[in-house]
């Protein structure tokens, strides 16, 4: 088992090639794409969003080291495939107005994806009517929508309003979460379900559903 330390430098310092040679490197000495992804990645975007908040690197260092996280978590994006499927279900995704962040959300697309759900991804700084829209086109089972800054958890009520205006509130499930949202803040926008992590997020998700 090895500390992920390299990988971790890699990603601080905003270096690609090394951060996917370590990755790889992980993988081949036996560690789970899981564990690289929790101890590793997530763990070392961690420390940097921690570093932003001590003054010690800005938003390019950051945006560098997100960049390297998203090619790492392509290397083990086919770790975690369950295999040919039929769809669980349809998920309708998005970063909400206002918010650029995309690196949670698109892990767990990806694991969503590996777990059988067909995804839709509306990409960042979705607007409601955006959500809405697309919503009424292809009918998703579940609306899933993130937030990475206090600022814009408010469009998670917004968005929810807009579904419910729209008269499609109840046809569909709405999943929420980002680092600032909480279980509770998803009760007090009626969400129907929220999610720390990508693993749970699949797990909520077949259980909003009923599937397995
Ligand atoms: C990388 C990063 C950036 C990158 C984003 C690049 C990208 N393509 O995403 C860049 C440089 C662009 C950026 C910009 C900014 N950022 Co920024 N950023 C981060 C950082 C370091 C990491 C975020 C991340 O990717 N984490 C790793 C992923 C895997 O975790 P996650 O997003 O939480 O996702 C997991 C769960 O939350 C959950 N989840 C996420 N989405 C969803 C959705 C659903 C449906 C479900 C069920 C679950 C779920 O599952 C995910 C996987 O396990 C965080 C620090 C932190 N610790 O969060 C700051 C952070 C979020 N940023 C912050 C700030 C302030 C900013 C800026 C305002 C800085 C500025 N002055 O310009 C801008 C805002 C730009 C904008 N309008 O959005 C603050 C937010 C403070 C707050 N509470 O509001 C943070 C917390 C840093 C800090 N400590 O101050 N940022």
């Amino acid at each position: 088992m090895s500390d992920f330390k390299p990988l971790s430098g890699a990603i601080i310092k905003g270096d690609i090639n090394a951060a996917v040679a370590e990755t790889q490197s992980a993988l081949d000495t036996g560690n789970s794409a899981q564990d690289i992804l929790d101890k590793g990645l997530i763990a070392t975007m961690n420390e940097v969003g921690e570093r932003f908040s001590k003054g010690l690197i800005f938003v390019p260092q950051m945006l560098r080291s997100a960049r390297a996280m998203q090619e790492c978590t392509k290397v083990l994006n086919p770790h975690f495939q369950e295999g040919d499927v039929t769809s669980k279900g349809k998920v309708l995704i998005g970063t909400v107005k206002g918010d650029l962040h995309d690196i949670g959300k698109n892990l767990v697309s990806m694991m969503m994806e590996g777990a059988g759900f067909t995804i839709i991804d509306l990409g960042v700084d979705v607007p409601p009517e955006k959500f809405v829209e697309k919503a009424k086109e292809v009918e998703p089972d579940i609306v899933g929508m993130s937030a990475l800054l206090s600022t814009t958890m408010p469009a998670m009520l917004e968005t929810i309003e807009a579904l419910r205006k729209a008269g499609i509130r109840d046809k569909i499930k709405v999943m929420i979460g980002g680092a600032p949202v909480t279980e509770k803040y998803a009760q007090k926008v009626s969400a129907d379900s929220y999610a720390s992590d990508a693993g749970s997020a699949v797990i909520k998700a077949k259980k909003l559903l009923g599937v397995s």
